[in-house]
């Protein structure tokens, strides 16, 4: 079936539907959106739940109690519509003072204030139950090459996560952090611009077991990166926290179109290893579905929702087909001649040792280095198998 329901898990950030479509060439084309109407559309068409950064439940310079209303009008709204909150992050980088960013601004007093609005915002994610506090670092980066210490802003960068994590352990919370990376877009280039990037910097941190990745389709894309190779390595490391999924059209700005509406062969994939690339084809990932998108500025408010559910509707199509992949016997016996199941046996027989490799003739000296040459890996008639179940011819 393709009518979501909250088994689905499919959760939205108020920044997403609730996006006015200013651009850096155009004003906005649409109203904005209060955060309980859209929790009450959202759920109406199947959502499981809402992400929000600290900034689009609570207008930026906001005094207590009118933070505390728009808290409480926002509880109220989750309590009707039994939406959850898995995940929440802040803003560091929508008001000027985070012009050269948060965690790694070149200035200390706007590094200090930045974890400050971090923790506030770690404790109402807290109290609404979030498991995820996403971190992503739009503003750390740079122009121009001289301008920024690397090296330096990593050593910030990894001491205010550690600081963070320290926070959240000593409060108690159920809270993972899950880095989000991006090569660029707004800044020339971002620190962190891709999930290796990511994995190998979370390595060095302090909890490192505490923080994760949360990878967006179209961030790896504008790097020319393969999103489901990028997936399937943030899970080899344990590291999926968190996804963001959307769609983009090649190296270009980030497009955020609706989930499908990039690459949609390599979408095809991802839902194929996150829905039942677990052992025995289980679920390779059990967290949220969470769509980071925008409308496209050419929508009105009918538009809105119609993306909204087309994201919903596009994954639940792409999982049946990948089931339906997945069943076909086939591509069972294509599977098999592409020799796919061959990486999983191990290179070394059990026991063998590197002597025992180099005393055994069949693997060098007599080795038909001619034959293994001329065989045949049978690939592309497996990949047309997926591409007629994608397009429903099968
Ligand atoms: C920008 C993004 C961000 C992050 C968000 C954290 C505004 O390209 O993708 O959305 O996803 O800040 O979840
Ligand atoms: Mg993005
Ligand atoms: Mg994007
Ligand atoms: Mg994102």
């Amino acid at each position: 079936t393709t009518q979501p329901t909250k088994a689905d898990k499919f959760t939205f950030g108020l920044w997403t539907v609730g996006w006015q479509a200013r651009d850096p060439f155009g004003a906005a084309t649409r109203a904005a959106l209060d955060p309980v109407e859209i929790a009450h559309k959202l759920a109406e068409l199947g959502a499981y739940g809402l992400t929000f950064h600290d900034d689009d439940l609570i207008p930026f310079g906001s005094d207590d109690a009118t933070r505390d209303g728009h808290i409480a009008r926002f509880r109220k709204a989750l309590d009707e519509t039994g939406l959850v909150v898995p995940m929440a992050t802040t803003n560091l980088f929508e008001q000027p003072v985070f012009k050269d960013g948060g965690f790694t601004n070149n200035d200390r007093d706007i590094r200090r204030y930045a974890l400050r609005k971090v923790m506030r915002n770690i404790d109402l994610a807290a109290e609404l139950g979030a498991e995820t506090y996403v971190m992503w670092g739009g503003r750390e980066g740079s122009e121009y090459d001289g301008v920024k210490d690397v090296r330096a802003a990593l050593d910030r960068y990894r001491e205010g996560v550690d600081t963070l994590a320290q926070y959240v352990i000593d409060r108690g919370y159920g809270i993972r952090f899950a880095l989000e990376p991006k090569p660029n877009e707004p800044r020339g280039d971002i620190l962190l611009p891709t999930v290796g990037h990511a994995l190998a910097f979370i390595e060095s941190l302090d909890h490192s077991e505490m923080v994760g990745l949360n990878p967006e389709v179209g961030h790896e894309q504008m790097a020319g990166l393969n999103f489901v190779h990028g997936i399937a390595q943030a899970l080899w490391h344990g590291k999926l926290f968190h996804i963001d999924l959307n769609g983009q059209r090649g190296i270009k700005y980030d497009q955020d179109l609706v989930f499908g509406h990039g690459d949609l062969i390599n979408a095809f994939f991802l839902v194929d290893l996150l829905e039942f690339g677990g052992v025995d084809g289980a679920r390779a990932y059990d967290g949220p579905r969470h769509f980071d998108y925008k409308p496209s500025r050419t929508e009105n408010f009918d538009g809105v929702w119609a993306s909204a559910a087309a994201n919903m509707r596009t994954y639940l199509l792409l999982k049946e087909r990948a089931a339906a992949y997945r069943a076909d016997p086939e591509v069972a016996e294509a599977l098999a001649a592409a020799r796919v199941a061959g990486t999983r046996e191990s290179t070394l027989a059990e026991g063998e040792t590197y002597q025992d490799l180099l005393n055994d003739r069949s693997s060098f000296e007599d080795f038909d280095i001619d034959a293994a040459g001329a065989r045949g890996s049978h690939f592309v008639r497996l990949n047309q198998l997926g591409i007629e179940h994608l397009l429903g011819a099968r």
